[in-house]
C-alpha cells in the first residue's frame, strides 16, 4: 500500500519567500510531506526541471455576472473556472452582485445556483452590494460576513452601481465592524460623465475616446476620496485595479499616514496602453480592449512595474470581464449601439487564463521581479488578504494540494485559438510568452495539462473564507 495518493519529484518549491528542490507527498487532496525523497505513492509526477508554485488564486474575476442592458457575460462559472485552470490557477474569487432593489443575500443564492456543480475549481465570492437599503446594512451584510463572505466591493462610477459618499461612508462603517475587506472601485463619476458629454459633442465617439473619458485625474480623486473615507471611518480597504501612478501616489500617500490601504493591479496595466483602444486608425477594433479603468501609457507601465516590485501592489489579479466582440443578437462589444458612442461599450476584458503566464513572461523571465514575488502577488498575498490563507496560496504540510507546475523555458505566443473562454477574442493576442503552466492541480488532482483541461465541472467546490488577515 503506497504511504501517498500522489508524489510530485524533484521540481524547485517557489513560494512567497523560498525556493528549494524538494518531493511533496499528497494524501487525500492535502500536502502531507515536503522532504529531500519521500517514499512511494500511487500516481507519481517527475517535476524535475520544473518550478513548483502554489496554484494561483485570481482574487478579482467576473463570471455570470448580471449586466443592466441585459448584456451576457463570454464565461459563465463552467467556462470560466476551465480557462483558470488551463491558465494555472486552482482559486478564482467571482462577485455576487447585489441587483439594485435586490435582498443581497437572494442575490447571493441565485449566485450560488449558478456556481453549483459547475466548477472546474475552487471558488469563493465577494459580493457587490450596490443598494445599502438599512436592511441590507443592518442585517443581511453582517450576517452573510459571519457567513464567510468577508469582503465585498463597491463601486464609485456606473449609474446602476455608484454609492454616493454618504452610503459610502455608511458601508465602511458596518465593515469596520464586521471585519470585512471593502474593495473600491475608484473612478469619479461625475468628472468622468462631464468629459464624456463634451467628448459626444465634439463628435469623438469612437472606443478611443473611453480612454480619455476615464481620465487617471478622475482615478486619482476617487482613490483620494475613498482613502478619506477609510480614514474617517478608521476602516482599511483594498483599491482595486490601479492603473498608474497618480493613484499609486495617493496609496503611498495614505500608508505614509498609518492608514491600511491595501492595492491591486492587474496585467492590463502592464500588457496594454489607451493606443491599443485606438485600434487600427480609430476603428471599432478598440472596443476589444474597452475596460475601466483603462490602459495608460509606457511610462505608467514602468510606475505599475515599480509598485509590483516595491509592494505598493499586494496583489495581481486578472479583473477577467469577458465580453464577446461578436455576441448573439448584438450583444457584445460591436453591438449597434456602442457604435454610437464609446459609452455603450461593455466595460471589461478577458484575462483569467492569461494572467499568470503575461506576469510570469514579463515579469520573472524578463527579470522585472523575482520568482518568489510572483508567487506573492498571484497566490499567497490574495489568499492572507482575503482569508483563504494558509489553506490556499501556500506549499506547506497542511495546506491543500494545490499546485501548479511551470516550465519556466517554454516560449509560445497567447492565441484565441488555445484558450478556453467563452470570449471571442484575446486582447493579449500574439504577446511571446516565455513560461508558461503545464500541469495544474487541485486537491491532488491534475485539472489541466499541457494546455488541455482535465478536470471536470464538478471538481471544484466552495469556500467559505475568514477574515483578511489586514483587517
Ligand atoms: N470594474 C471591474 O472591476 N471589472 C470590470 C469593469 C469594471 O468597471
Ligand atoms: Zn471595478
Ligand atoms: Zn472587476
Amino acid at each position: 500500500m503506497p504511504e501517498f495518493d500522489l508524489a510530485i519529484r524533484g521540481g524547485t518549491i517557489v513560494t512567497a519567500s523560498d525556493r528549494y528542490t524538494a518531493d511533496i507527498g499528497v494524501r487525500g487532496g492535502r500536502i502531507v510531506q515536503i522532504a529531500s525523497r519521500i517514499t512511494s505513492a500511487a500516481e507519481e509526477i517527475d517535476a524535475s526541471g520544473l518550478l513548483v508554485m502554489p496554484g494561483g488564486v485570481d482574487a478579482h474575476v467576473h463570471l455570470s455576472q448580471p449586466t443592466s442592458d441585459g448584456t451576457v457575460m463570454a464565461d459563465d462559472f463552467a467556462s470560466g473556472t476551465r480557462a483558470a485552470a488551463a491558465g494555472g490557477n486552482t482559486t478564482v474569487l467571482p462577485f455576487a452582485l447585489q441587483e439594485k432593489g435586490k435582498s443581497l443575500r437572494a442575490c447571493v443564492q441565485e449566485y450560488h445556483a449558478k456556481a453549483e456543480g459547475n466548477c472546474v475549481i475552487d471558488v469563493s465570492f465577494h459580493l457587490i452590494v450596490s443598494d445599502p437599503t438599512p436592511q441590507v446594512l443592518g442585517q443581511e451584510l453582517p450576517a452573510l460576513v459571519r457567513d464567510g463572505y468577508t469582503s465585498f466591493k463597491v463601486f464609485m462610477t456606473y449609474d446602476d452601481l455608484k454609492l454616493d459618499d454618504s452610503e459610502l461612508l455608511e458601508v465602511f462603517e458596518v465593515a469596520r465592524r464586521e471585519r470585512a475587506l471593502v474593495m473600491v472601485h475608484a473612478e469619479g463619476h461625475d468628472a468622468i460623465k462631464h468629459i464624456t458629454r463634451k467628448l459626444e459633442e465634439q463628435g469623438k465617439t469612437a472606443p478611443y475616446y473611453h480612454a480619455i473619458a476615464h481620465s487617471e485625474i478622475a482615478e486619482r480623486e476617487a482613490t483620494h476620496r475613498a482613502i478619506s473615507h477609510a480614514q474617517l471611518t478608521d476602516t482599511p480597504i483594498m483599491i482595486v485595479h490601479v492603473s498608474g501612478p497618480d493613484p499609486m501616489e495617493q496609496i503611498l500617500w495614505a500608508r505614509r499616514r498609518g492608514l491600511k490601504v491595501l492595492a491591486e493591479t492587474c496585467p492590463q496595466y502592464i500588457a496594454l496602453t489607451k493606443q491599443d483602444l485606438a485600434g487600427l486608425n480609430m476603428d471599432f477594433e478598440g472596443a476589444k480592449y474597452v475596460c475601466s479603468p483603462p490602459p495608460r501609457d509606457h511610462s505608467s507601465q514602468e510606475a505599475i512595474w515599480q509598485g509590483l516590485r516595491d509592494g505598493t501592489f499586494d496583489v495581481f489579479s486578472s479583473d477577467h470581464a469577458p465580453f464577446r466582440f461578436d455576441g448573439p443578437d448584438n450583444t457584445g462589444k460591436n453591438n449597434p449601439n456602442a457604435r454610437t458612442s464609446f459609452k455603450w461599450v461593455p466595460n471589461g476584458i478577458p484575462g483569467i487564463e492569461t494572467r499568470l503566464p503575461i506576469l510570469f513572461s514579463e515579469g520573472v523571465s524578463k527579470g522585472r521581479i523575482t520568482a518568489e514575488r510572483f508567487v506573492a502577488l498571484t497566490a499567497t498575498n490574495p489568499a492572507r488578504t482575503y482569508g483563504l490563507y494558509p489553506r490556499k496560496g501556500s506549499i506547506m504540510v497542511g495546506a491543500d494540494a494545490d499546485i501548479v507546475l511551470w516550465d519556466a523555458q517554454k516560449t509560445a505566443p497567447i492565441r484565441q485559438e488555445d484558450l478556453h473562454h467563452g470570449a471571442d477574442y484575446t486582447p493579449f493576442e500574439g504577446m511571446e510568452i516565455t513560461g508558461w503552466p503545464v500541469r495544474t492541480i487541485l486537491r491532488g488532482k491534475t485539472v489541466a495539462l499541457d494546455g488541455a483541461v482535465t478536470g471536470a465541472p464538478g471538481d471544484g467546490a466552495y469556500l467559505a473564507r475568514g477574515p483578511s488577515e489586514f483587517v
